[in-house]
């Protein structure tokens, strides 16, 4: 491990004088007279991969991390031979690196410095393990602030802070620990107005100081492997973010249901148990989409095998679940019981797919099972024997989604909590020792069982959800924040958590509502409860060893706010998977940090409880007990209070009034906000009209709904809906335009259109330019219209 004088270390070296260069296509490599090699590689004009060796050559060049299906192409490339430096110039950047000591610079086409070397790169040799600890640090910019890095459990803006990647099973975590469950070594940086990202694509476990060991540097290091980084340029947050997202890949849509409410506990057994469960939510009409079986659904902790006793035919019963409304969710861990009476042990001792120590034994570790081998998921034959045994749970019993667990890999009663480092991995034909694999192990595993998942699910999709995680996951998986606690802070954790892993790329995320640990108060649940419907996974989860969390462990008023709250999120099903769309079509993040959604305003670069759910929502939950309201910020433009519809104007921190059923949620104006009727279940009604609240605003604004058969492959095939809405709000007139994409036609007809902040009485309404004819007395009352979903353009004109 190192620690603070890592800058300092005598030991370190550092490349010498550049002495040559070449250039071949989209790659200009620099050699010293060391040996250091650096190979710039322009991917677009705004992507450009810094690798670094010592050794003089490279070894195989090889990343889970990266989409092999990401786009890249430049406009334009110059390299030119300057007196001092070489200088590399795209459309976007020019990088400037020094001939004396191969230190580099980045600008913008503006002369504006983006990023510049410190010391730049150097390193240690590291002779017990071989290799380098490999280290970099940069110059950090007055007033430069920093962002994402996963799920980390600090305040949004990381200035100040040093943090740890070393994928961890931290139970019932604190503030600040370092390291957590998952592994994104991507940050954003920004200053003078421009963000930049860095995505610093090593499995070993990583360090990143963003001004905390010295105030002007920015440094990040490695205990092993290659300084190998991607730089990506802004200027705007949603440029990086968006670039970074289609580097390490995004998910391809989950079923709609996914998006719904999901109840878990640790855990719901024997079989009559879940079906009270799954009965109370339709009899208090709370939302319910999937419940989840827990560990003790197994045999002895076997996975894919079930407990008899528990669970005598889970086929009837999944079924039965199913013609309910309710998807089947089961745990699979990757420790297998050492049983030679266990099939699963038997087929992978036979094939020997588990890891091994590095002198040749199988890795043995004790988990719930008790004594575990654990599959190589960095072997790729091993993945497809996984996934195959997915088949029986999936296709024959009718489970719809798996939930990987203690996957970091997780080991008990060890002090360090996971595989020792000698264990060997495969890592897809580049052998090497848990210390490179270890990051990665839980995202292998999520991958294998995803394809399984999806392969026996087939034509409906799969659902996948990890604790751990590495960048680039977020392909295969959604993802939960681990075992957090029942406590205020955590809530205010779960809040920033969501929001940094939106913008780390890993958007399907959510916290365990009400706490893991521990018995949440009424109070803490609902104000839990108000804030996990907000974020892309939504799933009330505990241990279940402190008291019940369904919503009817709590008082009355609890069970009122939840359905509330629920509810709203089921209306807000086509909004949800309208952003969710936006995620996986264009990296956009489904929840924007005001940081995010606008960098320009020096207010939002210390936000932390505000975000922006989508595009046009803003939410900000109530983090304290006894509140009778909150101070928030209103980022800059035109806002409407969603409880009162009272217009509000941004720019400016207020004090907001709140009841014990609400919390601060605001619409930017122009928006158009479809909504769903309530269900108890995606799927559950037919219906005949798409809400539309259009809230007015002076001027244009666009909002676009996306809709699809709601699960199944369709989509990819053009079978899909998608309305692009534009206002246009006039002093005495409001414009609607509608423009609709794709084949799929929706089961509703008419629009249900709700108008929000009119400045102006109705005096007539056109569609498509004929006059339509309303009932002035009900209009007046209700506010809004029924009208044919067909049309193109409505005009409403004022008095
Ligand atoms: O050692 O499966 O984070 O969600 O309920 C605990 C039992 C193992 C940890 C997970 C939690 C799950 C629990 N698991």
């Amino acid at each position: 491990m190192i620690t603070n004088t890592e800058l300092e270390y005598k030991g370190d070296l550092y490349p010498t004088k550049i002495v040559s260069y070449d250039h071949e296509v989209d790659s200009v490599s620099f050699y010293t007279d060391n040996s250091v090699i650096l190979k710039v590689t322009v991917l677009r004009d705004s992507l450009i991969r810094f690798r670094f060796t010592t050794k003089g050559y490279f070894s195989n060049d090889f990343s889970y991390a990266i989409d092999k299906s990401h786009t890249h192409g430049y406009n334009f490339l110059e390299v030119t031979d300057e007196d001092e430096y070489y200088q590399i110039k795209t459309s976007k950047v020019k990088c400037k690196i020094q001939k004396i000591d191969m230190r580099l610079s980045i600008f913008d086409l503006n002369d504006c410095i983006i990023l510049e070397d410190e010391l730049g790169f150097h390193w240690e040799e590291s002779y017990e393990l071989g290799g380098n600890i490999v280290k970099m640090s940069k110059t950090s910019k007055d007033g430069e602030c920093f962002y994402g890095l996963g799920d980390k459990a600090t305040q949004l803006n990381l200035k100040g802070k040093r943090l740890e990647n070393f994928a961890t099973d931290q139970y019932a975590f604190q503030k600040d620990q370092e390291p957590l469950y998952k592994v994104v070594p991507f940050y954003i940086g920004l200053h003078n107005k421009k963000s930049y990202g860095i995505f610093f694509d090593n499995t070993f476990r990583t360090y990143f100081d963003f001004c905390h060991e010295r105030r002007n540097v920015t440094s990040y290091w490695a205990e092993g492997g290659e300084m190998n980084y991607y730089f990506i340029y802004g200027p705007q947050m949603e440029d990086v973010v968006t670039t970074y997202t289609d580097l390490t890949g995004k998910p391809e849509l989950p079923p709609l249901w996914a998006l719904g409410y999901h109840q878990c506990k640790w855990s719901y057994y024997p079989e009559s148990n879940l079906k009270e469960v799954a009965a109370k939510f339709r009899e208090l009409k709370i939302p319910c989409d999937a419940l989840y079986l827990d560990i003790d659904y197994m045999e002895g902790f076997r996975c894919f095998t079930w407990n008899k006793e528990y669970f005598p035919d889970p086929k009837r019963m999944v079924a039965e679940l199913a013609e309910d409304g309710f998807k089947t969710v089961v745990i699979i861990d990757p420790g297998i019981k050492i049983d030679k009476e266990y099939f699963v042990y038997k087929e992978a001792l036979e094939k020997d797919y588990f890891c091994k120590r590095a002198d040749g034994p199988y890795m043995k570790g004790k988990v719930w099972p008790g004594e575990c081998n654990f599959p190589d998921y960095t072997n790729p034959v091993v993945r497809e024997w996984w996934a195959g045994l997915f088949k029986e749970l999936i296709s024959d019993i009718g489970v719809k989604g798996v939930w990987n667990d203690m996957n970091e890999p997780a080991v008990m009663e060890v002090p360090n909590k996971t595989f020792p480092m000698d264990v060997r991995h495969d890592y897809d034909g580049n052998p090497c020792s848990h210390r490179k694999a270890h990051n990665i192990y839980g995202t292998q595993m999520a991958r294998a069982t995803y394809h399984g998942v999806k392969r026996f699910a087939y034509p409906k999709r799969p659902f996948v959800i990890t604790r751990s995680a590495y960048a680039g996951a977020q392909r295969y998986s959604s993802s939960w924040t681990g075992d957090n606690i029942a406590t205020w802070e955590h809530l205010w954790i779960a809040n920033i958590q969501m929001q940094r892993m939106s913008i780390s790329g890993m958007g399907f995320t959510g916290s365990d509502i009400g706490g893991f640990a521990e018995q949440p108060s009424g109070e803490l649940y609902a104000r839990w409860i108000q804030l996990g419907v907000f974020h892309p996974f939504c799933r009330t989860h505990s241990s279940g060893d402190h008291g019940d969390q369904e919503p009817w462990a709590f008082d009355e008023e609890v069970i009122d706010i939840t359905r509330k709250f629920v509810n709203l999120r089921y209306q807000l099903l086509p909004y949800l998977y309208t952003m969710f769309w936006q995620y996986i079509e264009q990296g956009i993040p489904m929840l924007k940090p005001l940081v995010y959604f606008d960098q320009e305003d020096i207010q939002t670069h210390y936000r932390n409880d505000e975000f922006i759910f989508g595009n046009q929502i803003l939410v900000c939950p109530i983090l304290e007990p006894n509140a009778l309201g909150r101070r928030m910020y209103i980022p800059r433009g035109d806002w409407y209070n969603y409880w009162t519809n009272e217009y509000c104007k941004g720019g400016k921190e207020i004090w907001i009034d709140t009841k014990f059923d609400e919390i601060p949620i605001f619409v930017k104006a122009g928006s158009i906000i479809p909504k769903y009727p309530v269900q108890q279940y995606v799927g559950e009604l037919e219906f005949d009209e798409l809400s539309l609240d259009v809230y007015y605003k002076l001027g244009k604004e666009k909002s676009v709904v996306y809709e699809d058969a709601q699960d199944g492959y369709d989509y990819k095939k053009g079978r899909y809906s998608f309305l692009s809405f534009q206002t246009n709000g006039k002093n005495n007139e409001l414009i609607v335009q509608v423009h609709k994409e794709g084949k799929y036609d929706t089961q509703y007809s008419k629009y249900k259109i709700n108008l929000i902040g009119l400045p102006f009485a109705i005096k007539a309404i056109q569609i498509d330019n004929v006059e339509f004819l309303f009932d002035r007395e009900t209009l007046k009352k209700e506010s809004y219209l029924i009208v044919d979903k067909g049309f193109t353009a409505l005009h409403i004109i004022g008095e």
